[in-house]
């Protein structure tokens, strides 16, 4: 009898759900936000959370994702710094049966039964969306040349190509709109300062707008714009993309003209996702976050609302 109870004691006693997350490091004030959300979500569910900080480098995630399999953990999570190069690891996860769930970012595969779900914004449309703002405004000086410079975010990384795109696909409905420059500033506030640097040292007066791929890099480049002595928002419009506080706090200060939103709070879908697939229940393939735009008229207003 008691060694019949002993057998099913595992049945009565919950094991808590063991999740591996690698993420891709603490670059940008989105990236802080959506780790406090995955780990206070996790806290919240009793879901025990291994984390590791892949300080932007692929070669740490795969290192990462093979420690979480060699420990058994229940669910792999990751949000892939770059899109490709993933096949390896992820046929390593396969092998092991060990699910794998997508977060922020995507990846480019050969075989889309690698991973079991996609959690996260559709970056081509926020790219869009920056882009119609710009279009918009556009319009008042319909015979003007406007010249941008782009802060491109972490080279191959999903953000960064999806952002330009869609930009570009909607820029393209007027010949005046021109991007004279674009190079990466690697989602940072340091960098986004000393690339804007580098654009106002070759092009100065010249540049009309800049499309900063993040909210970070934009504060890093109004400070640049400042020093250079010209005025953020004014003498250059400003257009970037995530909605933290600090591109509200920008907007309030009108240094920053637009944010366009992304929202870093996946933490508790994705416990409710781990949890499913887990379970054997079927998920979708892809959960796009709703997300809007912000433009710098609404920004007292609607600051108290934010989130992160
Ligand atoms: O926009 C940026 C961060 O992958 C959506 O990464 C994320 C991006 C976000 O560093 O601030």
């Amino acid at each position: 009898f008691l060694a019949a109870f002993a057998f099913n004691t595992p049945v009565f006693a919950a094991k808590p759900l063991v999740i591996g997350f690698s993420q891709v490091g603490a670059e940008s004030e989105w990236r802080t936000a959506n780790t406090v959300s995955i780990k206070d979500a996790a806290k919240k569910d009793g879901i025990t959370l291994k984390f590791a900080d892949a300080q932007q480098k692929q070669e740490n995630q795969v290192k990462a994702i093979r420690s979480f399999i060699a420990q058994r953990v229940d669910v792999i999570a990751f949000s892939p710094v770059v899109e490709s190069g993933w096949d390896t690891v992820l046929r390593e996860a396969k092998a092991a049966k060990i699910p794998v769930i997508l977060t922020d970012r995507a990846v480019n595969v050969s075989d889309p039964s690698l991973f079991a779900t996609f959690i996260g914004s559709d970056f081509v449309e926020e790219g869009r969306r920056a882009g119609r703002w710009l279009l918009e405004r556009a319009k008042k000086t319909p015979d003007t040349v406007i010249n941008i410079v782009e802060l491109q975010g972490t080279v191959g990384s999903a953000p960064a190509l999806d952002r330009k795109k869609g930009f570009e696909e909607v820029i393209a409905g007027n010949p005046k709109l021109k991007v004279i420059r674009s190079q990466t500033g690697d989602f940072t506030r340091a960098k986004g300062k000393e690339v804007m640097e580098a654009f106002l040292n070759a092009e100065g007066k010249k540049i009309n707008v800049l499309y900063a791929h993040n909210d970070d890099m934009a504060i890093g480049a109004i400070q640049a714009i400042e020093e250079a002595g010209m005025k953020p928002g004014k003498d250059i419009v400003v257009i970037s993309i995530d909605g933290v506080k600090g591109a509200f706090e920008a907007m309030i200060a009108g240094k920053l003209n637009v944010t366009v939103e992304c929202s870093p709070l996946l933490g508790p879908q994705l416990m409710q996702l781990a949890r499913d697939v887990v379970a054997n229940k079927p998920v979708p393939k892809r959960v796009v976050t709703q997300e809007g735009v912000f433009p710098a008229e609404v920004a007292a207003k609607e600051f108290p609302n934010r989130k992160y």
